[in-house]
């Protein structure tokens, strides 16, 4: 019999969402589910404000710096490509990661700002496909409710109206949508079986994709 374990690869899970709608919550909630079933799992997120690139963004969204909408949407998307071999390694080792944010929220906010959602888009083409987007559907009263903003740049009601739209242009058939407003445990049962199917395909050995 042919030993199918050599090609298990990890999974590419996307969480998306509104701020405030407990992605970075579910993001912990899942992964101590999926490690504790004993797989190989991390827990990432965009923008990763640790690398040199993140540091600028990081300045940016509490309002130390200014930048152009343009240069700024460039620096999110290059904060994802900084990742991209490393994510792809992880991958192909069999590790599957968690990832709170990627490139829907890089088109989301900046076509919310009035970029052209094409344009916006472009930088993103390249960049690992994800096996299941899950968007954590809040809405945006509700998250403005929620203990409220902590004071970045776009934790404002009228912005994040804005950009549920455009989530909401962007999502296609694929998506999972879980509501956010369930409490905390059946929003995490709903993830955990969505997740479950997802890996388990691509330990079957599904192709990774671009
Ligand atoms: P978070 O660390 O998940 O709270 O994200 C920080 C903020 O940055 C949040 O308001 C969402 C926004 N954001 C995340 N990724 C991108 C991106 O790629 N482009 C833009 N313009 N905004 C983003
Ligand atoms: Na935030
Ligand atoms: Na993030």
């Amino acid at each position: 019999e042919i030993n199918h374990q050599s090609e298990a690869r990890g999974a590419l899970i996307v969480l998306e969402g509104l701020d405030r709608s407990g992605k970075t919550s579910q993001s912990g909630r899942l992964l101590s589910n999926l490690a504790g079933l004993g797989y190989p799992v991390e827990s990432w997120r965009f923008p990763d404000r640790d690398t040199a690139v993140g540091k600028m963004i990081s300045s940016y969204l509490s309002n130390k710096s200014q930048l152009d909408d343009h240069t700024i949407h460039l620096l999110f998307s290059a904060n994802r490509w900084e990742k991209r071999s490393l994510m792809e390694a992880k991958l192909k080792s069999g590790t599957s990661l968690i990832v709170d944010r990627y490139s829907y929220s890089g088109v989301a906010f900046s076509a919310a700002k009035g970029l052209d959602i094409e344009w916006c888009k472009a930088p993103e083409v390249g960049l690992l496909a994800p096996d299941l987007v899950v968007y954590l559907d809040i809405p945006p009263e509700k998250a403005a409710e929620r203990g409220g903003y902590g004071g970045e740049r776009y934790e404002q009601l009228e912005f994040q109206k804005n950009v549920a739209r455009h989530y909401k242009m962007l999502s296609d058939a694929s998506w999972k949508m879980i509501d956010a407003c369930l409490p905390m445990e059946d929003v995490e049962k709903q993830l955990k079986e969505m997740v479950l199917d997802c890996v388990t395909s691509c330990q079957k050995g599904k192709p990774i994709s671009q």
